[in-house]
């Protein structure tokens, strides 16, 4: 079988283990081929007090072209962290431009976290992100970035499952097949995700919550789901690993007193991902 090779749009972050830094190894131990396009260059990631923040607009065109002269296809193509408002429109250039008719676009509409925007996405980087969702087959966002797409107020970020659902429809009616919203706190012992596909009754997986939140955490999420998926798994299955697999790399940094924003250290089950 021929090799799958994914366009992995997001941020390059040193210190921190979030964006390329974990997706493209997690990527590749699930036997696909990563390919980075960077959307800006940190030193370490925004959850720090400091960081140095290269903002890689400018010179995203240049780097694209080289795939364009190339007539380079792209069996998926993933959407993170994006760094300013023309970049949205880039992303949608090279959707447009390398997709194939059997790609998949899976969008992570990186923004927020626990009610809060993270300190980069003005007001109006989310509106335009709105405009990305429209290009995505699957949409992995937390319930902070489901609220900001929706202009719903995050409050106390407790809703019920048929709001869930509600909300999901909405999403859903602008394009995206699969949606999943991630790390819903449910209880004090229990993180829930809300699984959403057209024409399917709503699912959820259930996972321990253990210790402290951590960043990065998405960013692993999204890349097992792409992973799995683009291996021929269903929605669902993928979605679950997912949940599995960053719930031991969750205990393991716990149990390791791994400071929070440090990520979740995947390198240790790595070889968990490479059956699959
Ligand atoms: O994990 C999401 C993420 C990605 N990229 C950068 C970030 C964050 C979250 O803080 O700062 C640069």
């Amino acid at each position: 079988m021929k090799q799958k090779k994914i366009a992995l749009i997001n941020d390059i972050t040193g210190f921190g283990r979030c964006s390329v830094a974990v997706m493209a190894p997690i990527i590749s131990a699930m036997k696909i081929q990563a390919v980075a396009v960077p959307t800006a260059i940190l030193s370490t990631h925004t959850q720090f007090p400091e960081y140095y923040f290269d903002d890689y607009t400018d010179r995203m065109r240049d780097y694209i072209q080289t795939y364009k002269d190339l007539n380079m296809e792209f069996d998926a193509i993933a959407t993170g962290f994006l760094g300013s408002e023309e970049q949205v429109d880039i992303v949608i250039d090279f959707i447009d431009t390398f997709r194939t008719e059997n790609s998949l676009v899976i969008v992570d509409p990186v923004m927020g976290d626990y009610g809060k925007l993270y300190k980069t996405y003005t007001p109006q980087m989310c509106k335009k992100m709105e405009e990305l969702v429209h290009h995505a087959h699957i949409l992995t966002p937390n319930l902070t970035e489901v609220c900001t797409l929706l202009g719903i107020d995050f409050g106390d970020g407790k809703f019920s499952t048929d709001e869930l659902e509600k909300m999901c429809g909405e999403l859903a009616k602008r394009g995206p097949e699969h949606i999943v919203i991630t790390g819903i706190p449910f209880n004090r012992h229990q993180i829930m995700n809300y699984i959403y596909s057209v024409d399917e009754s709503p699912r959820i997986v259930m996972v321990d919550r253990i210790g402290v939140d951590r960043s990065g955490t998405g960013d692993v999420i999204s890349a097992v789901i792409s992973g799995m998926y683009l291996n021929g798994h269903s929605f669902y299955d993928s979605v679950k690993k997912a949940a599995g697999f960053v719930s031991k790399c969750i205990k393991y940094c716990e149990d390791n007193d791994v400071p929070s924003h440090w990520g979740l250290c995947f390198e240790m089950f790595m070889k968990e991902l490479m059956e699959d």
